[in-house]
């Protein structure tokens, strides 16, 4: 795989971009604006009007249906996938140099295997930062307090999911990128059990959907609990059976509550039936993202 060869000698530098890509377009606008209607063919000809999403169930597909409406975008069908396939439908756009427009958010390593761009979105439909909680069924404090307290002093940063991100997606098995990152961030794990009693085989649930961004904190905090003393189960799932299963107390928690917007929908609907157990990744972003090589900047370009 090329992405074996790119991504050896990984290291702070190319972390950070996945941080820098989150910021948007504040480094600089690019020469050529208005190119891409200059020319014969429109951007919405040149992708079928096409945006490729993911599950139907991220909060991303609801936001980008609103900004299709927002924008006006009449002409413009999302076709939802799931994020590997999202993934491989730019991978394969990317190495033709072919226009394409994804469904995107950061972290994501895709931003550090190719060169890519958040369109602006001056309506502010995907709103601004973003971040992700741990959410927690109800009765979770009173019924495995040690968990409950480990999940709420989870924190880390947007280069730690990154990293662990990039492992995998180099052909790393997820336990093994999830082990190796607490091996190098030992002082960081220490803070999330500080004080914490190691339990005996208690059994806990963790939901997650298969977002490379939730494979990697669900697989970390899956290691810290069994070394905790506790036997986990991750279920993956969709984003809705998800949130239901917390609400219902099928299952413990999940750490991929993407908020205030990106789950709020989720969130306003089961409101009193869970716990917000705290934030545990700040600064992410949601949007549509498009290769680097395309000359539009703004989701504006794409109406015609
Ligand atoms: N995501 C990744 C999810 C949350 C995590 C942005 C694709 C979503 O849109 O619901």
């Amino acid at each position: 795989m090329t992405l074996t060869k790119k991504l050896v000698g990984f290291g702070a530098t190319a972390l950070l971009a996945l941080g820098l890509a989150a910021c948007g377009n504040d480094d600089g606008k690019t020469e050529d604006e208005g190119a891409a209607t200059g020319t014969s063919t429109s951007v919405g000809e040149s992708v079928n009007y096409k945006i490729t999403g993911i599950d139907p169930g991220a909060g991303l597909m609801e936001t980008t249906e609103k900004a299709i409406e927002e924008y006006e975008l009449t002409d413009w069908d999302l076709v939802s996938g799931s994020g590997a396939a999202m993934t491989a439908a730019l991978k394969k756009a990317y190495d033709k140099e072919d226009p394409i427009i994804v469904t995107g958010w950061t972290p994501h390593w895709k931003f550090a295997e190719f060169d890519l761009k958040f369109l602006e979105d001056p309506k502010g439909v995907y709103g601004g930062e973003e971040q992700i909680r741990s959410i927690g069924r109800l009765g979770l404090a009173e019924d495995m307090p040690e968990a409950h307290q480990i999940l709420s002093n989870f924190h880390w940063s947007q280069d730690d999911m990154g990293s662990v991100m990039i492992a995998i997606q180099n052909g790393e098995k997820e336990e093994v990128a999830a082990q190796n990152w607490i091996d190098a961030n030992e002082e960081k794990v220490a803070e999330w059990t500080a004080g914490v009693e190691k339990v005996d085989g208690d059994k806990i649930k963790l939901a997650y959907v298969a977002w490379d961004s939730e494979i990697a904190s669900h697989n970390v905090m899956k290691l810290v609990l069994e070394d905790m003393g506790y036997d986990v189960t991750l279920t993956q799932v969709e984003a809705g059976p998800m949130w239901t299963a917390v609400a219902d107390g099928s299952v413990d928690a999940t750490l991929a509550g993407w908020l205030p917007l990106t789950h709020k929908t989720y969130a306003d609907k089961f409101e009193g039936k869970y716990e917000e157990l705290g934030t545990h990744t700040e600064g992410v972003k949601i949007g549509l993202v498009v290769p680097s090589y395309m000359d539009i900047d703004s989701i504006e370009d794409l109406k015609e």
